[in-house]
């Protein structure tokens, strides 16, 4: 079998290949910010109602923001964490409350 890249007409071929890397799409996270005005169980609420949690899932997050000021509360897509912060600030300014999210890229 005649090395590859070779034939045998006399002549030299030579294959290129470009290597296709396959870009992921960046991912954002979400993160939710303590206030000293929206109570607790709001917040709860919000994560049971948005971000898919438990009650006790959604407690122990709630409760890290209240220490730490902030928490991450999920990492999404672009769309669909654009769509959750959107969710969020409606849901919170509907209630009155002061409560504030927001998104990063990765
Ligand atoms: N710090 C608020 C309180 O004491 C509770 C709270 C928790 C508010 C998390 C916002 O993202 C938040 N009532």
């Amino acid at each position: 079998m005649p090395p590859r890249g070779s034939d045998d007409d006399g002549d030299a071929s030579i294959a290129v290949k470009t290597r296709t890397r396959t870009q992921r799409p960046p991912l954002y996270k979400v993160l939710l910010l303590n206030d000293d005005y929206t109570p607790m169980e709001f917040v709860v609420h919000v994560l049971e109602r948005f971000f898919g949690m438990t009650h006790a899932q959604a407690f122990e997050i709630m409760l890290t923001v209240h220490k730490k000021g902030v928490a991450v509360v999920g990492v999404f897509s672009h769309e669909i964490a654009e769509t959750k912060v959107g969710q969020v600030m409606d849901f919170a300014r509907r209630h009155q409350h002061p409560l504030q999210c927001t998104m990063e890229k990765e």
